[in-house]
């Protein structure tokens, strides 16, 4: 993990900045915030997953500001980026330092609503080159990620996106005001690599020229920046519960090609109590054994309250996105583990 390495010997070298708006302005209508975030970019990361080294690049969080060096950017970091926490109703300034190999990124807070200037859309409103302090309001609790919004689908591909989750008021220990309660929660950002997107270079095909980036063949797949060959180990990624238990499992589909994600019958039914960031207007229960089949950037909110003792796997498939006559075709799959005592 980590390491901030030459990532397999890749070179992210800068080529142009076509059709990019780069600014670095002060915020407008800057207040005092409840909670700040200082995200610095990385480019020269990378991390052994399953077995691969994959050249990776992401925000870290390490020290406020100024660590990005100064455009030498060497600080290393992991995939996915450190989660973002914060309570609904506070005012959140996520600082961004992007000055990493002098290339610019966003810091897009997905599913969230701010005004336009702070919505890291960078073709919406600006790409950062330098510094740019994000002003935005936490409205509704939830599960949602952040990701970077410049040359999107290769940064995202690249490692830049972490979770963002959204507590009410009251804290962790209810999925929203009003809502279901859980007493363990496990957070599952999944996600699918394909090596041949990991040496492009930041600006791939932002000056026209054909970089591949309409064709996406993943052959790592991982859960949490966690491979196959750890996924049913790693802390990070396995659920240990009691009987006693209720479990949020907020799931974060990061990857491209559809996931489908299937539940052994042992742990009981399933109650879909999100999507997306939202409650939905009725709590909807899936038999025990049921499967929940998934597309770019969706977020479930999942509770379970399992009655049996064992340890049970949960498969992730993943099926190739040019689905011909609507039939899923596997490309791949990865298994984590829920241990119920
Ligand atoms: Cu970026």
């Amino acid at each position: 993990m980590g390491g901030g390495g030459m990532g397999g010997g890749c070179d992210a070298g800068i080529t142009g900045n076509c059709g990019l708006h780069i600014d670095a302005p002060n915020t407008p209508n800057r207040v005092t915030p409840d909670v700040e975030f200082f995200l610095n970019t990385f480019m020269q990361g990378s991390q052994v997953i399953n077995g691969v080294e994959v050249p990776i690049w992401g925000f870290n969080m390490d020290g406020g500001g100024g660590m990005g060096g100064g455009g030498g950017g060497g600080m290393g970091g992991a995939m996915p980026s450190p989660p973002m926490r914060v309570r609904q109703g506070q005012i959140v300034h996520t600082h961004l330092n992007a000055m990493a190999m002098m290339a610019p990124h966003t810091v897009h807070h997905h599913g969230i609503e701010p005004d336009t200037f702070n919505d890291g859309v960078g073709h919406y409103s600006f790409d950062v080159l330098g510094e740019y302090t994000y002003q935005w309001r936490a409205s509704q609790a939830g599960t949602y990620f952040y990701h970077c919004h410049t040359n999107t689908v290769l940064h995202a591909e690249m490692g830049m996106y972490g979770a963002l989750i959204i507590d009410p008021p009251s804290g962790p220990g209810t999925v929203y005001e009003g809502g279901p309660s859980y007493t363990v929660e496990a957070i599952w950002a999944v996600d699918d690599i394909d090596m041949n997107w990991h040496c492009l270079p930041w600006d791939a095909a932002l000056c026209g020229g054909d970089a591949g980036l309409d064709d996406f063949n993943p052959e790592i797949f991982c859960i949490n920046g966690v491979g196959a060959d750890l996924s049913q180990t790693d802390p990070s990624v396995v659920v240990n519960a009691s009987r006693a238990d209720r479990v949020l499992l907020r799931y974060i589909m990061a990857g491209y090609v559809p996931q489908r994600v299937r539940f052994p019958e042992e742990l009981g039914p399933i109650q879909v109590v999100a999507e997306d960031g939202r409650p939905l207007p009725q709590i909807e229960t899936i038999p025990a054994g049921g499967e929940i089949l998934m597309t770019a950037a969706e977020r479930y909110d999942l509770i379970f309250e399992p009655q049996q003792a064992g340890s049970f796997p949960v498969d992730i498939d993943f099926f190739d996105y040019r689905a011909a006559d609507g039939m899923l075709k596997p490309i791949g799959s990865i298994r984590a583990r829920f241990n119920i005592s």
